[in-house]
C-alpha cells in the first residue's frame, strides 16, 4: 500500500514538472523545496542597486525622514502602487520568470510592473494591529467587503515577498509556518467555490498549522521569497533599529488554476494542493 502511494507520489511529481520542459537539477531541488515547505528563497532575484532605488522611492512616500526616528510615525506604514522603473524591473528578473515558469507553468502567470502592497515596518514602542496568523485573500466576491481566498486559489497564483532592506532577526521579519499550505487545503475544502474571507479563515489556519516549525523570511536587499499561497504567515512588532522594507504582492494567473486535470499536467502548485488533500484523507 505504502509502495503504491509512493508510486503515485512520484508519478504526480513527474507530471507536475512536465509543465516546464527544459529543466536540470537545481530547478528539481526549487520544485522539491516549493512542493515541502511551501516557500523557496530566491536569493539575489534582482540587483542590489535596483533594490537600493526602490527603498529611496518608499522613503519618499512615507514621508519620513530616514536619518530622523523621531518621524517614524507608525509601526507599520502601508504603500500600494509603486509602478516606477526599478519595481517593474525588480519583478522581471530572469530568475524569477524562470521560477515562475517552475511554479505556475509557462504561460500560466501574468507578468506584474507595480509591486502593489508594501507593509513597511519601523522599530516603534506600539504593538502593530496586523501580526495574527493568516494567509492572504485573493478576491473580493460581489457584495462582500473583506477579500477571500478558496480551494483553488481563485486570484492568486503565489504570494511573494520582495525585500528592499536588510532584514535580519532584529528587522521584524515575517514569520512563516513550514509546510503549512499543506495543512490549508482541507480547511478551504469546506466552502467550496465560494470560498471565505480571510477573517474568518485566519483562526482556522492558525489551529490547523500550529504544529509547523518557524521560519523567518529574513535576507538581504534583492532577494524574493516565493510562497504558496496556502502558506500560513505573519508579521510581528519591530523591536529593533533598522525599518523594515518589503513588498508581498501576489503573482496574477493567466488561467485559473484547476485541480482536476484529465491530462494530469499540474501545475507545482496545484500539485501541493492535491497533496495537502491527500494527507487529510
Ligand atoms: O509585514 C509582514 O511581515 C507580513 C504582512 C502580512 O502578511 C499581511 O499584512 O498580510
Amino acid at each position: 500500500m505504502l509502495l503504491e502511494r509512493q508510486t503515485r507520489r512520484q508519478k504526480n511529481l513527474m507530471r507536475a514538472k512536465r509543465r516546464v520542459p527544459e529543466h536540470g537539477p537545481m530547478d528539481d531541488d526549487l520544485v522539491e523545496r516549493f512542493l515541502e515547505d511551501g516557500f523557496v528563497k530566491i536569493e539575489g532575484a534582482f540587483p542590489p542597486r535596483v533594490a537600493e532605488s526602490c527603498a529611496r522611492l518608499l522613503w519618499k512616500e512615507t514621508g519620513y525622514d530616514p536619518d530622523d526616528p523621531g518621524t517614524w510615525k507608525d509601526p507599520v506604514h502601508w504603500v500600494s502602487g509603486m509602478a516606477q522603473g526599478p519595481f517593474a524591473a525588480a519583478a522581471n528578473s530572469p530568475a524569477l520568470h524562470q521560477a515562475f515558469d517552475l511554479l505556475v507553468g509557462e504561460r500560466r502567470w501574468e507578468p506584474r510592473y507595480a509591486l502593489g502592497s508594501f507593509p513597511l515596518r519601523f522599530p516603534h514602542t506600539e504593538e502593530p494591529d496586523d501580526a495574527g496568523w493568516h494567509i492572504e485573500g485573493s478576491y473580493l466576491p460581489d457584495g462582500e467587503t473583506l477579500y477571500h481566498s478558496n480551494l483553488r486559489s481563485r486570484g492568486r497564483a503565489l504570494l511573494m515577498l520582495f525585500l528592499f532592506s536588510e532584514v535580519t532577526e532584529a528587522d521584524a521579519p515575517t514569520r512563516i509556518r513550514v509546510g503549512s499550505h499543506l495543512d490549508v487545503p482541507p480547511v478551504l475544502e469546506p466552502y467550496g467555490e465560494a470560498g471565505a474571507s480571510f477573517l474568518e479563515l485566519g483562526p482556522k489556519v492558525a489551529e490547523a498549522s500550529a504544529h509547523r516549525p518557524l521560519a523567518h523570511a529574513t535576507g538581504r536587499p534583492g532577494d524574493v521569497y516565493l510562497c504558496h499561497p496556502f502558506l500560513v504567515h505573519a508579521a510581528q512588532p519591530h523591536h529593533g533599529t533598522r525599518p523594515r522594507f518589503m513588498a508581498q504582492p501576489p503573482l496574477y494567473p493567466a488561467v485559473p488554476y484547476e485541480l482536476e486535470r484529465a491530462d494530469g499536467d499540474y501545475s507545482t502548485v496545484e500539485f501541493a494542493i492535491r497533496r495537502g488533500l491527500a494527507q487529510e484523507a
